[in-house]
This record gives structure tokens, C-alpha cells and sequence, in this order.
């Protein structure tokens, strides 16, 4: 009897160029465990984003986020169609930064076919934000700014009562404080499924510490529709997830997963 076995690949992980590092830029070690980023997705441009912390601590200390010679608090933009990879000649600054100013952009997505690409960047003292752009918004020699630590939220940083200069940043759509228990935005997707029609075109995002599920749609440049769906509060959620029939999944750091599904 002739037995098929599965021949399995031998896998190996490509450096996407020579040492595997990302850049050569600056950038200080960073000082502090947190403010990792954590997502890399390719944009309806083919060109893969990549998301990163601002090297922790807290305010910034290493001033990373605004320096545009440094890879720490941005979201980066490459070609990995050849490696090693190539910068795309219409990122704005010559190098990987697509954009600056972020704190810890650790859960972001694009929309299809909005393309629009949503940013959940976690705040410091009081302000957890969204921000929605287009992923070709650039001019040259302009990059996206998202604009911390000058501002948190819509807020100028440090002192949120205080006027100052916002022009050039890109200011959330979509903001919430600390008020009620919240502490670190876990940002989501826009829910395009078919099981439950009603949610269409609506972003769904949580938080580390209240656990709770909301939405808001985005149009003519507004956040409006903003939902708390009371659901039970089932505990620190760490990220969602999009199955191929674009239903979304919720993910929680006690190891359990949940889908948004109807009663
Ligand atoms: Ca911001």
C-alpha cells in the first residue's frame, strides 16, 4: 500500500535585510520595557506598515516620537516586494517614517475598500485617542503627525489646560479619558461581515482595563454613532480579529477569545 505522507517545508525566517534590523538609524537603545508597537500590516498600497512605541518610560524621555531620524514612536512605511527592502520613494522623508508622534500605537488596522487606516494610540495621564487618515496622505517632506508628547489626545502635553500650537498634527477623531476606569486603548477594526448588518462600516475598539466593547463610524470626518454596547465585562482585552468573512473576534489577556455575534 503506497501511504502519502505531507513533506513537510523546511522554514526559515528572511531577514528582511542584512542583520535583520530595521534601519540604521540613531536611535538610542531604548531605556524602558514598554511601548512596543506590536502590529505590521500591509497597506491597499502593497507597502507594509509597521508600528512602533516611543521607547517607553513615560513623557517621552528620549524625545524619540518627533525626531525624524529615528525609527521609536512612528509608523513606519517599506517595500518588502525584493529584499533587502527598499524605502518607497513617496514616503515623505526619505527614509522608513511614514509618520511621527505616536506613544504606543499597539493595535491599528486598515478599512477595505475605504482604505482609510485607524490608529489606536494608547495615552499617558488621561487621554486615549483614534486617529483615521488616508495611508497616502504625505507631501513630501511632511509625514503624517500624530503629535505626542506635544499633545495627548486633542490635549497639549503636559499641561492639558494649556493653549498651544496644533497645527500640522493630525488630532483623533475619537477620544476618551481616564475618568472612568479606562487606562489603554486596545484598538480593533471596522466591522464589514455579513452576520449582523447593523454594525456595517462601524469601528469596534476596547481597553486594557474596563474591558468594554464600543464603536463609533467614521464620516465626513467626524467620529459620530459612538456605542457602548454593555457588554459584560469580560477583562482586559489585548486585541481583536478579522476572520476571512470579516467577522470580528475579541481577545482578552486571560486566554480566552470571544466573537461579536448577535442574541
Ligand atoms: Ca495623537
Amino acid at each position: 500500500m503506497v501511504s502519502t505522507r505531507f513533506a513537510a517545508p523546511v522554514l526559515v525566517l528572511a531577514c528582511l535585510v542584512a542583520g535583520c534590523r530595521i534601519g540604521d538609524k540613531d536611535d538610542p537603545p531604548a531605556m524602558f520595557d514598554n511601548h512596543n508597537g506590536g502590529v505590521a500590516a500591509f497597506g491597499p498600497d502593497g507597502l507594509l506598515f509597521i508600528s512602533t512605541g516611543d521607547g517607553g518610560g513615560g513623557g517621552d524621555p528620549q524625545m524619540n516620537a518627533q525626531n525624524p531620524n529615528r525609527l521609536l514612536g512612528k509608523m513606519l512605511r517599506i517595500d518588502v516586494s525584493t529584499l533587502p527592502y527598499t524605502i518607497p520613494p513617496t514616503n515623505p522623508l526619505a527614509n522608513e517614517v511614514w509618520g511621527v508622534g505616536l506613544r504606543n500605537p499597539w493595535r491599528w488596522s486598515f478599512d477595505a475598500p475605504t482604505n482609510r487606516l485607524y490608529v489606536a494610540d494608547v495615552g499617558q495621564n488621561r487621554y486615549e485617542e483614534v486617529d483615521v487618515v488616508m495611508p497616502d496622505a504625505p507631501a513630501p517632506g511632511f509625514a503624517v503627525n500624530f503629535g505626542w508628547p506635544l499633545t495627548e489626545g486633542s490635549r497639549c502635553f503636559p499641561d492639558d489646560q494649556a493653549a498651544c500650537n496644533t497645527a500640522g498634527q493630525t488630532l483623533p477623531v475619537l477620544e476618551y479619558d481616564h475618568s472612568t476606569g479606562a487606562c489603554a486603548i486596545t484598538g480593533g477594526y471596522v466591522y464589514r461581515g455579513a452576520a449582523i448588518p447593523p454594525l456595517q462600516g462601524r469601528y469596534f475598539y476596547s481597553d486594557y482595563c474596563p474591558g468594554f466593547i464600543r464603536s463609533f463610524r467614521f464620516t465626513n470626518n467626524q467620529a459620530i454613532e459612538k456605542i457602548d454596547w454593555n457588554t459584560p465585562d469580560v477583562g482586559r482585552v489585548i486585541s481583536f480579529g478579522e476572520d476571512a468573512s470579516r467577522e470580528l473576534y475579541v481577545i482578552t489577556a486571560s486566554n480566552k477569545i470571544y466573537r461579536i455575534a448577535r442574541q
